[in-house]
């Protein structure tokens, strides 16, 4: 059995070794990106049994994907080579304050041809918990398709279904169709974990517990909103509240945050944690990611979360 499965892009990533505009940085360090791919990674480095599900193209950086996956301990046995397409890559740059530039390699990339002739119920019925995120939805109607079956079918199985709407707003044709697709799978989750810019996007409401209250209201149990540094907003139909944030000193790169978030929380459910918990993980295992320049290489160990846990916060596991 495997505790957890994803699916989605993954994606070569050239960081810049400098800060600076990314046309004048000739030096770049070569490493593994994709929102799923580093939830994947994540769990996989606390010991769960994680497989990531995509396509690849038949090049270099198809099969330095597998090989990294691999290496980080995540089952890649359903990621198919497509030897029609090539594998998307991404530029990163180097900021001293804020988010980095990102620039995609990505249109009709192998991982965008993901249809749902590709879904593999048998392998998808062995996971407990499915972890999905918006970007899928982006990348094609065919990626889109593979996603609702996913999806329904995941719900068919009674099995658990996060969603991190990682809005993504260059790969989408309108906004109102983001807003529209966003949603409709949203609603279908159990768990949905958006930003708080992100929510008041997808929602109209101002407020975490106004943003909460849409999903909760539609048939999600439970929704956790990212406030960034200052914490996080969970909301049930039984309890809600707000859990502070844990300030780092040296921010090095802020993308990979809310996936190492979504790590904590999943990782959380997986061991029944209570909601307090889980969000204090979440919110240490963002606090980890933004410290280094990859987006998964500063996730932490079992040990290691434990350590940060018990520094930061009082009786929590
Ligand atoms: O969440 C991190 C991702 O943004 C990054 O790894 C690249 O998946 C990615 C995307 O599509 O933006």
């Amino acid at each position: 059995t495997l505790d957890m499965i994803t699916f989605g892009e993954a994606m070569a990533m050239f960081i810049a070794d400098s800060p600076g505009a990314l046309h004048e940085i000739n030096k770049f360090n070569l490493e593994l990106a994709g929102a799923e791919t580093n939830v994947a990674i994540g769990l996989a480095k606390l010991g769960f049994h994680t497989s990531f599900v995509s396509k690849v193209g038949n090049d270099a950086f198809g099969k330095f994907i597998v090989q990294k996956l691999q290496e980080r301990g995540v089952l890649a046995d359903e990621v198919h080579v497509d030897p029609h397409y090539p594998t998307g890559f991404q530029l990163k740059s180097q900021v001293k304050i804020g988010d980095p530039e990102v620039q995609y390699f990505r249109k009709g990339s192998a991982a965008s041809h993901l249809q749902s002739a590709d879904f593999n119920e048998a392998y998808f019925a062995q996971a407990k918990h499915l972890h999905m995120t918006g970007i899928p939805l982006a990348i094609s109607e065919s990626a889109r398709d593979f996603a609702q079956t996913a999806l329904t079918f995941m719900k068919s199985k009674q099995k658990t279904i996060s969603f991190d709407t990682n809005l993504r707003p260059s790969l989408w044709k309108s906004e109102k169709e983001m807003i529209k697709t966003i949603n409709l799978f949203a609603k279908q989750a159990d768990y949905v974990l958006p930003g708080l810019t992100e929510g008041k996007c997808l929602t109209g409401y101002e407020t975490p517990d106004d943003i909460a209250s849409y999903y909760l209201d539609a048939g999600v149990s439970l929704v956790i909103v990212k406030l960034g540094e200052e914490g996080a907003y969970y909301k049930t139909s039984q309890e809600n509240g707000f859990i502070k944030g844990i300030k780092v000193a040296n921010i090095v790169d802020t993308v990979g945050a809310g996936d190492g978030f979504a790590v904590g929380i999943i990782s959380g459910l997986l061991e029944n944690l209570p909601v307090k918990d889980m969000v204090a993980r979440g919110n240490a295992i963002g606090a980890l990611a933004v410290q280094s320049f990859g987006d998964n290489t500063f996730y932490p160990t079992k040990e290691e979360l434990s350590h940060y846990i018990t520094k930061h916060y009082e009786g929590v596991k």
